[in-house]
């Protein structure tokens, strides 16, 4: 039997319009209930919330496509804050993730949506939590930010098997110190290293960093600037010193193609290898995309699958 065919669409956060346009583009139709296609299955790579203006019509279409078997996805850093900035420790009584202003700001587009509706502010972060932390299928692999071996098999050895973000991994992994902290910290938010000598820099939001996102795949970046992912408009600010220590992960060509989001990539959409594609073409800022990848079942991947929409 051929593999089944997929359409891989990275991160949304709150651009209706401009899911509705892609998945029309790639030929799903609205059948009253959800978009379907007779051949083909979305997968999303999370960070569906936050940010842009149509958060509950976003989260309508793809709860819709995954309930009725149209679409399979993972969890972004983005639901998992929100559950985070939901729950409560059961000890302490304090929230997971704090209700500071840079985190209240931040969130504020979902919360504006959801918090003044105690019953379907809590049905949707328990839907959050039906999304796994990555999926392994046949011939691909998808996860928000990197996939890092090391915490996918210490998390699998912990929760025999399961790849979701369970009460104990999620209250592990709000404390700093913690491996699980680490674990979801990369798998969601990507591998980070820190800049040399206290340096930090500006990022799109203001907020000062100490430390930068890496090209984690890279082998030929040497140097904090070559090996900065992020929006080439910062990598100018970013020393261009010998990196200390390593930041690579071994993800070699023989392995299955993974599909990234996260890392808000500018200009026209390309695979980063031969077997890595990142999907998130900042369709939040003005000038953004939304992006797919038409995958069937090929082993390399090519730039001449991508397809996108402009944003609005
Ligand atoms: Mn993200």
């Amino acid at each position: 039997m051929n593999k089944q065919s997929y359409d891989i669409i990275g991160d949304i956060h709150g651009q209706a319009d401009e899911l509705i346009s892609l998945i029309t583009l790639l030929g799903y139709k609205d059948d009253g209930k959800s978009y379907t296609h007779p051949e083909r299955k979305i997968i999303f790579l999370g960070d569906f919330i936050d940010r842009g203006s149509k958060q509950r019509e976003v989260l309508d279409i793809v709860k819709a496509m995954i309930e009725n078997g149209s679409a399979l996805s993972v969890m972004g850093n983005h639901e998992f804050n929100a559950i985070a900035y939901f729950t409560k420790n059961s000890a302490t009584g304090e929230y997971l993730r704090k209700h500071s202003s840079k985190n209240i700001k931040q969130h504020k587009a979902f919360l504006d949506v959801y918090e003044t509706n105690d019953k379907e502010y809590a049905c949707v972060i328990n839907w959050f939590k039906t999304l796994p932390l990555w999926l392994e299928l046949d011939g691909l692999r998808i996860v928000h930010a990197c996939w890092d071996y090391k915490w996918i098999n210490k998390i699998l050895d912990i929760s025999n098997g399961s790849t979701y973000l369970t009460d104990e991994l999620l209250n592990k992994a709000t404390i700093e110190g913690n491996w699980e902290f680490d674990a979801i910290e990369t798998l969601l938010k990507g591998k980070e290293i820190p800049l040399k000598n206290g340096f930090s820099f500006k990022d799109k939001d203001g907020n000062e960093r100490h430390n930068i996102r890496v090209r984690w795949w890279d082998q030929s970046a040497s140097t904090y600037q070559s090996a900065f992912m992020g929006p080439e408009s910062a990598r100018t600010h970013i020393p261009d010193d010998e990196i200390e220590g390593d930041h690579l992960i071994e993800y070699t060509h023989s392995e299955p193609p993974v599909f990234l989001g996260h890392y808000w990539m500018e200009g026209e959409p390309k695979v980063l290898s031969k077997n890595i594609a990142c999907l998130d073409f900042s369709i939040a800022k003005p000038g953004g995309k939304l992006v797919a990848y038409r995958w069937d079942g090929e082993t390399e991947l090519i730039d001449e699958k991508y397809v996108w929409v402009e944003r609005n």
